[in-house]
């Protein structure tokens, strides 16, 4: 018999052909990435750069190495005397606290993008009461926030806050923020306090090799990504800095942060950077911003609140308070459907981190597919008519039974376990959530997943 796993991967190709993958931050990669990311090359212990090496055995990988941190420069635009570039991070967060170990000291202060008004966790998320994150319990983190009517940034009053926390550090990018940054207006900012400025773009990053959106070089110090999002590469992320950061941020990496890296991972990245040079990667970029907007103004019609009135990159995000819904409930329910998205904060949340007041949606996937605007309109119906079925409920955090029990622990949680279950149960035998799976299924059959 097959093994258990091989057969679980084969499940999980049919559940990601079958659905609408919505979820901003995911993509379909090439299959030549897949090869590389299976290969040889994972045998192999690499630890330190190209030609400078701890071990032996490393001609292949120092090539490999190189080669992609020389497409990284290029899918950039960018030229080798004046920046550098590291290929290793294995993930994003690695990525970010690399740069902070880098090039702060202990106890500096970071300005970064406020987590509910789109920001990362690895940003040094805080509350008032708790130092979530292991970046805030390092350094002093203090957040900027969107102007609460338009939920979009005000950059003059950035700069009124840089100016009085006088950050060593200023951080832009994150998850959930639908408008392009002004990266020119931030380095200005981190300019005239004395600051770096670190723009992550984790999210955009395909987007802006391919001409859709705006790029943050020459004006950030440093700009990390990953490389699966918009960029199509498989699991991993680049930094990129000014050439005069280099040696601190590769000593942070390896030996500071990292051990080996993961040379099969950089091939595949190598090869997913080659592919932004093409016309369809440009095309696909372009496409990707158009669906999303065709998505967001087809919501607006029908009455969604689509945060910050619209959308410039690949990701819509919808605050349901005025369908009075929570995102989780929604999220379910569309899942059941047949399309995937998450439940998220908005600016101003009255919601929970799990009982957000949010939906966040996006169109990579839709678009790599070869969907266009027709097939926008059919989701959005979709969409609407999904939430529609459900009508308003109340959300979790505010049934006075749960609130009552929320401050007596266990109580509190198998009161919430238990709704999250009856709710389950209620959506598992909805014919008409059924139906649309089928429809979706459909839709599904007609666009393929390339490779
Ligand atoms: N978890 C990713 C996202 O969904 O945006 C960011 O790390």
């Amino acid at each position: 018999m097959e093994n258990k796993i091989l057969q679980l991967i084969k499940k999980e190709e049919q559940r990601q052909a079958d659905t609408l993958m919505m979820i901003p931050s995911e993509n379909y990669t090439y299959p030549e990435v897949r090869q590389a990311v299976g290969s040889v090359l994972m045998h192999k212990y690499a630890e330190g750069q190209p030609g400078r090496r701890y071990y032996q055995g490393n001609s292949v990988a120092d090539q490999v190495e190189s080669e992609c941190e020389r497409l990284a420069l290029e899918a950039f635009g960018l030229n080798s005397d004046q920046w550098g570039v590291n290929v290793q991070p294995y993930s994003g967060c690695p990525a970010n606290l690399a740069v902070y170990n880098g090039i702060l000291d202990i106890g500096d202060r970071i300005l970064a993008m406020y987590l509910p008004d789109g920001g990362h966790l690895s940003h040094g998320w805080q509350t008032p009461e708790k130092k979530i994150t292991f970046v805030s319990k390092i350094w002093q983190v203090e957040f900027y926030h969107v102007d609460p009517k338009t939920r979009v940034f005000d950059y003059d009053q950035i700069e009124k806050q840089a100016l009085k926390f006088k950050p060593k550090l200023i951080i832009s990018g994150g998850t959930a923020y639908p408008r392009e940054i002004d990266y020119q207006r931030l380095s200005g900012i981190a300019k005239s306090v004395g600051a770096y400025y670190m723009a992550d773009i984790a999210h955009e990053a395909g987007l802006i090799a391919g001409g859709a959106n705006k790029s943050p070089f020459p004006y950030a110090d440093v700009v990390t990504m990953t490389t699966h999002k918009t960029l199509r590469g498989p699991r991993g992320a680049i930094i990129i800095c000014k050439k005069e950061l280099l040696e601190a941020i590769d000593q942070s990496i390896f030996p500071g942060l990292q051990g080996g890296p993961h040379l099969h991972t950089i091939a595949g990245i190598a090869i997913a950077l080659e592919k932004t040079k093409t016309p369809e990667f440009k095309n696909y970029a372009f496409q990707t911003v158009k669906n999303a907007q065709r998505l967001a103004q087809r919501l607006t019609i029908k009455d969604y609140d689509v945060v910050s009135g619209g959308t410039d990159k690949h990701l819509v995000l919808l605050d349901l308070r005025n369908k009075n819904i929570s995102g989780w409930f929604v999220a379910w329910a569309l899942e059941k459907a047949g399309i995937i998205m998450n439940r998220n904060t908005v600016p101003n949340d009255t919601g929970s981190p799990f009982y957000p007041s949010g939906l966040r949606m996006g169109t990579p996937v839709l678009t790599v597919r070869g969907m266009r605007e027709k097939e926008m309109d059919l989701i959005a119906r979709w969409i609407d008519e999904v939430i529609q079925h459900l009508g308003p409920r109340e959300m979790p955090e505010k049934q006075p039974a749960l609130l009552a029990s929320r401050r007596s622990g266990r109580r509190g949680r198998e009161a919430r376990s238990k709704m999250r279950e009856e709710f389950k149960k209620e959506i598992e035998k909805d014919e008409f959530l059924n139906n649309i799976s089928l429809q979706v299924k459909d839709l599904c059959n007609k666009f393929p997943i390339p490779g």
